[in-house]
């Protein structure tokens, strides 16, 4: 029997946030063994390389200071040449992996992976990354890209396969939220989308949580998991550009995965913010092997 193709690419973003070295994550997650856990897990990696991303200094000449989204046109066009290779690539039914980078990359990559049918969305994060131009606080793209990726905010960010919103509101869910702006609750609140937030997993168990969310997802064909590694608490996940406390736990966020593994249906996955600058060893990147070696099968027994 032939082993499944689990396709990789980089994206080595960092212009969508301020903290540099997120551009090294691709290769700090390819270093802590990927593609040799996935082979273990009897898949065949097929890995793409890195996407070409200019570095920051590069990319200031064309800074817009005045439009409160940090380096729009180059987050834009790397969003799209994502998009692009990912859609052409991809084939219907194929695992994939996405590494960035920051989190901007899955303003492409979801709106790629949206292309293979009705493919649900889940958002694993500290925060909700729904702010628009108009409300952020820092004007960092990677706080925009589920607002953009449901039509919000600058055309350039929501147009990307061509047809706008990329993504309802019915099709996402997020988990982990435990850090939001007063605009940002407000844009989910009218949004209508689905939301776990740390609380709600202190209250009723992760276990209970992952049930609820599964059965809203129930109309949809694949999966498609977005995974901020701030979502991790930054006691074991320290390798993050916006680390806040109380997040979900080690064996929280290995629950979710294998829950989601057992649904078959989780086909493809983002892992963003990895920042080997801020980490401690490299841990951050080992930890997210780990979470994607269980949302792709692995087991304890
Ligand atoms: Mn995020």
């Amino acid at each position: 029997m032939s082993s499944q193709i689990v396709r990789i690419y980089g994206i080595p973003m960092d212009l969508g946030q301020s903290r540099r070295g997120v551009d090294m994550g691709p290769s700090a997650i390819r270093y802590a063994g990927l593609s040799d856990r996935l082979r273990a897990l009897d898949y065949l990696p097929i890995d793409s390389g890195n996407l070409v991303v200019p570095q920051a200094e590069q990319a200031y000449e064309q800074y817009d200071s005045h439009a409160n989204a940090r380096y729009l046109p180059q987050v834009a066009s790397i969003c799209r040449d994502a998009y692009e290779q990912i859609t052409g690539a991809l084939q219907p039914g194929e695992r994939a992996i996405f590494l960035g980078g920051d989190h901007t990359i899955s303003i492409g990559t979801v709106a790629a992976v949206r292309q293979r049918g009705r493919v649900g969305v889940l958002w694993v994060d500290a925060h909700a990354d729904m702010n628009t131009p108009e409300t952020s606080p820092s004007g960092n793209i990677h706080g925009m890209s589920v607002a953009a990726l449901l039509g919000d905010g600058p055309a350039a960010l929501s147009e990307i396969s061509g047809h706008r919103p990329a993504l309802v509101a019915e099709d996402v869910a997020m988990i982990g939220l435990r850090n939001l702006d007063l605009a940002e609750r407000q844009r989910v609140a009218r949004s209508g989308m689905r939301t776990f937030t740390m609380r709600d997993i202190d209250e009723r168990g992760l276990y209970t949580v992952a049930q609820e969310l599964l059965a809203g997802f129930a109309h949809c064909d694949t999966l498609h998991i977005s995974l901020d590694l701030d979502s991790c608490d930054p006691t074991f996940a320290p390798g993050v550009g916006t680390p806040v406390p109380g997040g979900l736990s080690y064996r929280e966020a290995h629950l979710l995965m294998e829950i989601l593994a057992d649904t078959g249906r989780a086909l493809t996955v983002d892992v963003v913010e990895v920042n080997p600058v801020l980490d401690d060893g490299n841990r951050t990147a080992k930890l997210a092997v780990d979470l994607v070696a269980s949302l792709f099968g692995q087991r304890i027994m």
